[in-house]
Formats: C-alpha cells, structure tokens, sequence
C-alpha cells in the first residue's frame, strides 16, 4: 500500500477517531437543530469522491479548463434532476438552474451582484424577526453595502403582515424583495409578495433554504414560477451535501450565471454537484414525499405537545418544520436550556423571538426543527416524548443526574431508529 492509498484511520488517526465521535453523537442523540439532517450514505459517497480533484470554471461546454468530459455530465444530470423535481421536467426551458453557489450566502450574494448596484435599497424580513442575515440584516455585508429596510412580524400576531409588507415596499421602493426566513415558523404567501414586486417594480427573490425539501415533497406551497429568482441551500430539509442552487425565470439566466461565475466564485465544487444530483434522484422518490409530510406532521405533533405542557410557541404553532419556543413563562433564557437539553441529549439552538428583550446572544427562545429525527422514521410517539423531556429539562436545568438519565433514554429511543448515512 503506498502512502497515498493509507487509509484515514492510519493516515490520521486523529481525525478519524474525531469523525467516528461524530457519528456516534449524531446516532445518540435527538437532532432537533432545523436546519440539520442526515444526509445518506449515497450522498456523501459522491460528495466524498475523486470529483474533488477537478476546476472546471464556466459551465457545461463553456469552460475555461479542458478534460470536462465527466464533469460536464454531472452537472447537466444535477440540473435536468431539479429542472424535474421543481419545474415542470428534465427539460424544462421555462426554468434556469444553477448548482455552482457554494451555499446559501454566496447564492444569495449572488443575487445581489446580479441584480443591484452598491447602495441600492433592499428588503427582507428582520433578523430578530426570523429573517436570514443576508437579506440585509446589519451586520452582514448585505446591510452594509445596500440601504437595508427591513420589514418585520407584527407585533400581535407575529406574523409577516402582507399590507405591512406593501406599505414599507411602496414608500422605499426596493430593488429586491426578499421573501424568505430562518426561524419562522408558517408559510410565506408567495403570491401576495409577487403581488407587492409588481406594484413597485422590485425583483422577488424566494429563500428556500429551509424549506426546499418540503417544497419538492409537497409539503409547502412553491415559489418556483412565482418568484423571479427561488434560492436554496442542497442539506437542511433537501437532506444533500452542504451547497447551493439558485432557480430563475429564463430571461435572468445569465445574469445569475455571471454573477456566480466569473462573479463571485471560482470553480464549481463538483463533489458536491454529485451530491446535489444524488439528493435530487433521492428526492424524486415516492419515500421523500412521505418523509416530507412526516417532517410537517411531526413538528405540528410536538408542538401541540409542548403546548399541553405550558409552552408558548411563537404564532401558536406551525406550518412547516420549525418551531420557535418562548421560554420567559418559563423562567430560564434560552441559551442555558439550550445547553440543559444538551446534556440531556436533545440538540436544539437557542434563538431570539420576535421584539425579544434579551440579547442575540442569550436570547428568549429556542429553535426546534423536526428533519433529523423525521429521517430518522420517528413520529408522534418520540415527539410526546420528546416533549416530556422537554418538560422535565425545564423544570431542572441544572439537575445533571437527571440530564445524565435523560440522555440515556434519549440514547435507547436512537438506537430503535438508525440514522441514515452513518457508519459506526
Ligand atoms: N445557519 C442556518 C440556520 O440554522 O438556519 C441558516 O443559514
């Protein structure tokens, strides 16, 4: 055996004992983080590849390196895949598609090089609202470089309020309306921001991210046709690699390509555009639509159960795969029940709510997310006993014998439910 062909576990024992550590984590635990998954062996296998080793700058039959002869197929099957999960066919011409974006915050800077010019006015939903940092929020380059004005939630309902939408869009007149969230927890009504783009001649740009897989599962509306521009990252509900893909109207195709390459980026990692394609093949089969519906049923089963034990969800529920839990009824922030649940073997993060008093960095709330554990096959039974932890954390957050117990039936419960992908 040469020295290139060693094995990781002789290589580097190192990282490779670190990597095994991991695996055992992800198995022992309840992933409950909801932009996390389990990608499948599949997945990674091609994400893992000799495709790591190829620069193929451009796009399919108009690169600027030769030997393309495999590279340019991945690619075209990665978009002909997603062309067919999200469009109308594998040869949808209606639709563009691109795979290169290396995830979600260069797709969506992407969009920015695309279609703005430094200071133009932007908008999307605030981060303290449930927004993503790159529709603008301040301290990302998209707050500083554009003139930011964010909409929120209203202060009642927390809900996006789509006349309150229009009224901010029409006295400000963005130039992008963004319509998309990280920790929100109900649908977006893509036909009213449509509606909104139109009156004031903005571009409407859809941030999937979240969603995507529930959105090609039929567990959510799509912007897809709607929107002039849907991106998405490829790992959180999609359950791919870590990357990125931007959807566009035909008439947009080459700005956004420009504006990844030779905009934004360098090589396309072609590793990861197997992955995509992967998931995509994986996502076209019957089981992702149930494991889709599964997710949604899931969180909506959850959080009727931590509302029976006296827990205020943000808006009262869901929609889709989130929930975002208001703990000041509870008596402990978020960040230390976070922690609690961690040591009891519950991963969750912990999130600020909507007009939240507290700091960003040790806010009110958490997030829960039901994809991991909905991969996994659990259902309404593990989400009644997930809340039951839940409830007996809260009580005693800092009680370490009973988290320590915790976290052993929390183990028990795993390991009736292998997670895809992991090798122990
Ligand atoms: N970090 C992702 C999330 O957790 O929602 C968003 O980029």
């Amino acid at each position: 055996m040469t020295h290139f062909d060693a094995p990781l576990a002789d290589k580097d024992p190192s990282i490779a004992r670190l990597i095994a550590e991991e695996n055992r984590r992800e198995h022992d635990t309840m992933r409950l983080i909801a932009s996390e998954n389990y990608a499948s062996r599949a997945v990674m296998e091609a994400t893992g590849s000799v495709l790591t080793n190829k620069y193929s700058e451009g796009y399919a039959h108009k690169r600027y390196y030769e030997g393309q002869q495999v590279i340019d197929q991945v690619e075209e099957l990665a978009i002909a895949r997603l062309k067919g999960l999200f469009g109308s066919g594998p040869q949808d011409d209606t639709l563009h598609v691109n795979v290169q974006p290396y995830s979600g915050s260069p797709a969506n800077l992407a969009v920015y090089l695309a279609f703005c010019q430094p200071h133009d006015t932007v908008m999307g939903l605030g981060l303290p609202a449930g927004g993503h940092l790159t529709h603008g929020w301040t301290v990302s380059i998209t707050g500083k470089y554009f003139k930011s004005v964010p909409y929120g939630v209203s202060a009642e309902t927390h809900r996006i309020e789509m006349d309150e939408v229009r009224k901010l869009a029409k006295e400000h007149r963005p130039k992008i309306l963004w319509a998309g969230t990280t920790a929100y927890p109900r649908t977006l009504d893509f036909a009213a921001f449509r509606s909104i783009a139109d009156e004031i001649g903005a571009i409407l740009v859809a941030d999937i991210a979240h969603i995507s897989g529930l959105v090609c599962g039929g567990a959510h509306p799509s912007p897809i046709g709607i929107a002039d521009v849907v991106t998405s990252t490829t790992h959180k509900t999609f359950r791919g690699p870590r990357g990125g893909m931007i959807f566009c109207k035909k008439q947009h195709a080459s700005a956004i390509d420009k504006a990844v390459f030779p905009g934004l980026q360098g090589g396309p990692h072609n590793h990861v555009t197997a992955g995509i394609a992967v998931a995509a093949h994986e996502a076209a089969q019957p089981a992702f639509k149930e494991y889709a519906r599964r997710v949604v049923d899931n969180a909506k089963t959850l959080g009727e159960a931590l509302v029976t034990r006296g827990f205020d969800l943000v808006t009262g529920g869901t929609d889709n795969h989130l929930l975002l839990v208001d703990l000041t009824n509870k008596n402990v922030a978020g960040k230390p029940f976070a922690q609690a649940l961690d040591r009891a073997g519950i991963v969750c993060n912990y999130n600020s709510v909507p007009f939240d008093k507290r700091k960003p960095f040790d806010p009110s709330g958490i997030r829960i997310g039901t994809p991991a554990v909905s991969s996994r096959g659990m259902g309404p039974g593990e989400m009644e006993q997930l809340a039951g932890w839940m409830d007996r954390v809260v009580k005693a957050p800092t009680d370490e014998t009973l988290l320590a117990s915790i976290a052993k039936e929390v183990k028990e419960v795993c390991d009736k439910f292998p997670a895809p992908g992991l090798r122990l």
